[in-house]
């Protein structure tokens, strides 16, 4: 956020950016970058989505993520940085540092890159590609061994393609693999003519099959390195005489407790905030039937907390970070392993704020304790529903009653809750909706959000298709009890009748906003003020007014938000110095 001094603030970052592309000049060979996340830029993500037509699920689900302002759609970073800007001028506070949407390390570019390098192998990071092009193509100019693209976040081609379309124009020699959930789904939807339409669409030279592929890329890079054939590298496809090649699938059972990362080590090389993402699992050990993570991620498998500490005594070496964030689907699963975590982060007097998912049903008192003394400040809840009926057909194995109960000890130990609820799922009612409208009022966890169901084939739900009478994919769907556009009314009518709980938009920002946002220097209360203001103007999009009316109270709110922000400290501080 706003820093003290606005001109040494802009030295030190030139400063910076100097010595990171002075340490690339120099620097030893490459033998891998790894591609954290590109993060298209919004405006054109829109533009996409329109074409499904404004009254489509896709584009009616986005318009919960963007305020239509004069210049365009705005996300929520966007209206931030905008809002705050408007502040610190007001202040007579010019410079500062804006919030970028993912600029807190992407978890696979780290992970595959520390892999790499325990394997007596040199790799860098590109974290986010829209802001780093520069330093990538430095780096591309060093003629490294081959460039691997992580797909965590894409259910499509397109971010991928670009990025490899960019790395052709600049280093044809380079090799590319591209691996992780994307080129995963690829392979268990498509087969023959179609698999190669869409591993062609992306033009890699390598795709890593396997759900975790760092032992693959590791094998991938070295057999480049010392000019050998990849062909009988298992886990393995490319494009060989005009059909897909894969070589035999060997499924990697890496232990995350050889997989641990050494932040200090990064820490030196690059800037890293003052949030960071760590897990301490991988998959789950649920099988909530909208869900398909378990089935593609495997057995449950668990860090030691030894392990735990390790990881989290090198970010406390790395310096200045303050939070973290364990990506972990369900952190506290199993209990006495959570509270082992817990204790180990007391006596060892980390004093991180830290946030995770949480299984609020799967919890006692000792745990809600224990995370509050270790420093937890804010949980993510996958709720789903307030049906006992709709958890039930979700096979969550929660109650309505755990979670009340759950939500109330958090709040009473001052950790924020987030409440994430699905609207549509098979058996669901108008009754059922109203359940949830009046589970969430009652609650009221401090943020909330509905999303419409997304019909997935291979998910478990899809077993019982016929009982259901599902019908469509997606987005757009119908069942025995509902169809997608009245579970996106539904929603609407929810965002517009809930005033106990705000409404916490998915696109760009979500609930791992709120430790980045508290690492800039703000608090939770700042962060509700922006929301509670932000819900103000997208209710005035979703509410039918005439224009000229809409402008008008758009201008207003606009105006009273700034004036909320001004009184921010940071802001405050800034202006002052
Ligand atoms: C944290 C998280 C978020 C955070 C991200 C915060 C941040 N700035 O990083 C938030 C909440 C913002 C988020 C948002 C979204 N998310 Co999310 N998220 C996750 C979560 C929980 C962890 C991701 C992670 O960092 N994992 C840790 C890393 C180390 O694992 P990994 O990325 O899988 O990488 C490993 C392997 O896959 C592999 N790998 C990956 N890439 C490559 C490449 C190569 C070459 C190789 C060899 C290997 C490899 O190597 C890694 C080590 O084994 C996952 C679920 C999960 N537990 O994985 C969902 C998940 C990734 N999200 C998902 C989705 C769909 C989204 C959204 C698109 C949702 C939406 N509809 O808007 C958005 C997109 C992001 C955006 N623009 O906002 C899906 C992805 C589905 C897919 N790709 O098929 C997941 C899997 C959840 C699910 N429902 O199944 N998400
Ligand atoms: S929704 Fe969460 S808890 Fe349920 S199976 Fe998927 S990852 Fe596990």
């Amino acid at each position: 956020m706003a820093t003290a001094c606005p001109v040494l603030a802009k030295v030190s970052l030139a400063l910076l950016k100097l010595s990171i592309i002075f340490k690339h000049t120099f620097m030893e060979s490459i033998d891998c970058i790894v591609v954290g996340y590109n993060d298209i830029p919004f405006d054109r993500y829109v533009n996409l989505i329109e074409r499904y037509g404004k009254g489509s699920e896709a584009y009616r689900d986005l318009k919960f993520s963007f305020i239509d302002l004069d210049h365009g759609p705005s996300n929520y970073v966007e209206l931030l940085n905008h809002v705050v800007d408007a502040a610190a001028v007001q202040k007579g506070a010019s410079a500062r540092q804006g919030f970028v949407s993912g600029e807190i390390p992407n978890l696979a570019a780290v992970y595959l890159s520390n892999f790499l390098r325990r394997h007596g192998l040199t790799a860098n990071y590109i974290n986010l590609f829209q802001n780093e092009k520069e330093e990538f193509e430095l780096l591309l100019r060093k003629d490294p061994l081959c460039v691997a693209i992580t797909t965590t976040f894409y259910v499509l081609n397109f971010p991928v393609n670009e990025i490899v379309q960019f790395i052709r124009a600049r280093n044809p020699r380079v090799k590319i693999v591209v691996g992780g959930p994307l080129i995963g789904n690829h392979l268990r939807n498509y087969s023959d003519s179609e698999l190669v339409d869409v591993l062609n669409d992306i033009k890699a030279d390598y795709y890593v099959v396997d759900s975790q592929g760092e032992a693959t890329l590791a094998a991938l890079v070295r057999c480049l390195k010392e000019n050998r054939d990849p062909a009988g590298i298992p886990n393995l496809a490319y494009i060989s005489g005009g059909r897909v090649a894969t070589s035999p699938l060997l499924p990697e059972t890496n232990s995350l407790d050889e997989t641990d990362i050494d932040w200090s080590q990064f820490a030196r090389e690059m800037p890293l905030g003052m949030t960071l993402q760590m897990r301490t699992a991988r998959s789950c050990a649920f099988k909530c039937s909208f869900c398909n993570y378990p089935t593609r991620a495997g057995k449950l498998s668990l860090a030691g907390v030894e392990t735990v500490r390790r990881e989290l005594e090198s970010i406390r070496t790395a310096g200045n970070i303050r939070n973290v964030v364990f990506i972990d689907d369900t952190f506290n699963v199993p209990l006495p392993r959570f509270k082992e975590l817990c204790r180990m982060m007391i006596d060892c007097k980390f004093h991180f704020n830290w946030f995770s998912y949480f299984r609020c049903s799967n919890s006692d008192e000792e745990a809600f304790e224990l995370m509050a003394e270790s420093g937890c400040k804010g949980v993510f809840l996958g709720i789903e529903s307030g049906s006992p009926a709709i958890l039930k057909n979700m096979n969550k194995a929660a109650s309505v009653e755990r979670y009340a109960e759950g939500i109330k000890r958090l709040k009473e130990h001052g950790i924020v809750t987030f409440g994430s609820f699905i609207t549509g799922f098979p058996g669901e009612t108008d009754a059922t909706v109203q359940q949830t409208i009046d589970f969430i009022r009652e609650n009221k966890p401090d943020f909330y959000r509905s999303q419409i169901w997304y019909c997935e084939p291979g998910t478990p739900i899809f077993r019982e298709k016929e009982k259901y009478a599902i019908s469509g994919e997606g987005f757009v769907w119908e069942h025995a009890t509902m169809s997608s556009p009245e579970a996106m009314d539904h929603i609407e009518r929810m965002f517009l009748e809930i005033k106990e709980s705000l409404w916490l938009p998915q696109w760009s920002f979500d609930f791992w906003f709120i430790p980045y946002f508290l690492g800039k220097g703000l608090s939770v209360d700042n962060f509700r003020t922006f929301l509670a203001h932000a819900s103000r103007l997208l209710t005035l999009d979703l509410e039918y007014a005439p224009a000229a009316e809409k402008r008008r109270m758009q201008t207003e709110h606009m105006r009273e938000m700034v004036d909320a922000i001004k009184s921010w400290p940071a802001i405050s501080q800034s202006a002052a110095a």
